[in-house]
């Protein structure tokens, strides 16, 4: 056990999973984020084997299994014809985001993490402090920038370097109660429609449960109508008329957003004794459908691997050496996918693209890789 002290900024999914798992391990955590509530916006997500995996080790991978379902099969759709290849020996959970967010919520409060909301992070000293925007400096052991990928904490630490790209497309998310037309079994999936003349786009409907259903709904920036929330039901029933019925719903679906895709590489993750994880260090293109689960999976592996070292540089050095070479791969490959579209000729799960997916971290024991 620990007799450390970490402060962390952000209280996503990266910077909760960090808290649990530093805390849990005997650190005492507090945990700023600027918003005056917890919660994530209403969209769903895909949470595969690495992340149940990370999950399992601080707890939580029971709770997802309670509250989040595993879709019968991941089907493309391209101009109406369907492909439904087999993802055997790669379970996924789907779940809501807030839902998500609530779980991992409770989970640090009750691993004792001392949780401030409406608390701002300005930046970080190598030194071992965290800026606040109130002037406050908090000094610590460690320092975490889990504040997503416009980091305050990573912008005020000169020594890491960042590359930003952005690709032409992007991505409505909302989420909709289940009607009555799509309540049968054979909804009970991921189907990824999409059509591509004259320009792209694509849903991606994923069930999250028999009460509802995530809806991704990607087009190129430059469609401006494809590209609003709310959803513009007229231009979206169009392209996709037998959806129509959940279409209609997604125009009226409050707590959605629109994203373009983009990506960050950071190059080192440390400075010091502060530390980037999550987007802040690694936000990737939604293609694979990993950003969160890599943030989670390197979460969980930072707790671990600075339980076995003395000190923290040399552990956050131990840390990064490990969990580098996937990282970059799963930012390399969505990237690859988003560019090209991949996904939109089905059968886009090839062994080497689930690699990420099948990415086991050292924190977990054989109990939980069973
Ligand atoms: P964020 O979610 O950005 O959280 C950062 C938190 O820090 C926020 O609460 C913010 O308010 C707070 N904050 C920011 N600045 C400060 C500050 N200065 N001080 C204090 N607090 C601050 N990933 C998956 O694993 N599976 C998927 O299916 C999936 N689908 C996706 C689909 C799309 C279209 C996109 C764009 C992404 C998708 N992702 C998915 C990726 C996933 O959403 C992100 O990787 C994940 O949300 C990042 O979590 P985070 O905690 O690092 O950052
Ligand atoms: N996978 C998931 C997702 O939400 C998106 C994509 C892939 C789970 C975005 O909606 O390719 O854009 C993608």
């Amino acid at each position: 056990m620990s007799d450390k002290h970490a402060e962390v900024a952000g209280g996503g999914f990266a910077g909760l999973t960090a808290g649990i798992a530093l805390a849990r391990a005997g650190w005492s955590v507090r945990l700023h984020e600027q918003n005056d509530e917890l919660r994530d916006f209403g969209a769903g997500i895909l949470l595969w084997r690495n992340a149940m995996l990370a999950l399992e080790v601080i707890g939580v991978a029971p709770a997802i299994r309670a509250h989040g379902v595993v879709p019968d099969v991941y089907a493309t759709s391209l101009n109406g014809e369907m492909f439904t290849p087999e993802l055997a020996g790669y379970p996924y959970w789907a779940i809501t985001r807030p839902k998500l967010h609530e779980l991992l919520s409770d989970a640090a409060r009750a691993a004792g993490v001392d949780i401030r909301t409406g608390s701002k992070a300005v930046g970080a000293d190598p030194s071992g402090a965290l800026l606040l925007a109130d002037g406050t400096r908090l000094e610590a052991d460690l320092v975490i920038g889990a504040d997503g990928a416009g980091s305050a904490v990573r912008n005020s630490l000169p020594t890491l370097t960042q590359e930003r790209k952005k690709y032409q497309d992007g991505v409505c998310r909302v989420l909709v109660a289940r009607p009555e037309e799509f309540a049968g079994p054979e909804w009970n999936r991921v189907i990824d429609y999409w059509t591509l003349e004259p320009d792209a786009m694509r849903i991606l409907f994923i069930t999250t449960g028999p009460d509802t259903i995530y809806m991704g709904m990607m087009a190129t920036t430059s469609n401006e109508r494809a590209s609003r929330i709310p959803i513009d039901p007229e231009i979206w029933s169009a392209r996709f008329p037998h959806l129509a019925p959940v279409i209609e719903l997604a125009g009226r679906a409050t707590g959605g957003r629109h994203d373009a895709y983009q990506t960050n590489r950071v190059t080192p993750w440390a400075a010091g004794r502060a530390v980037v994880v999550g987007d802040a260090a690694h936000a990737m293109c939604p293609a694979l459908g990993q950003g969160a689960s890599v943030g989670i999976v390197n979460a969980v592996e930072l707790a671990h691997t600075l339980g076995q070292y003395e000190s923290v540089d040399e552990g956050l050095a131990a840390w990064e050496a490990k969990q580098r070479a996937m990282t970059d791969a799963a930012q390399a490959r969505s990237a690859y996918m988003a560019e090209t579209r991949t996904l939109a000729k089905g059968n886009g799960f090839t062994p080497e693209v689930m690699e990420t997916a099948n990415f086991v971290l050292d924190a977990a024991t054989p109990e939980t890789i069973a």
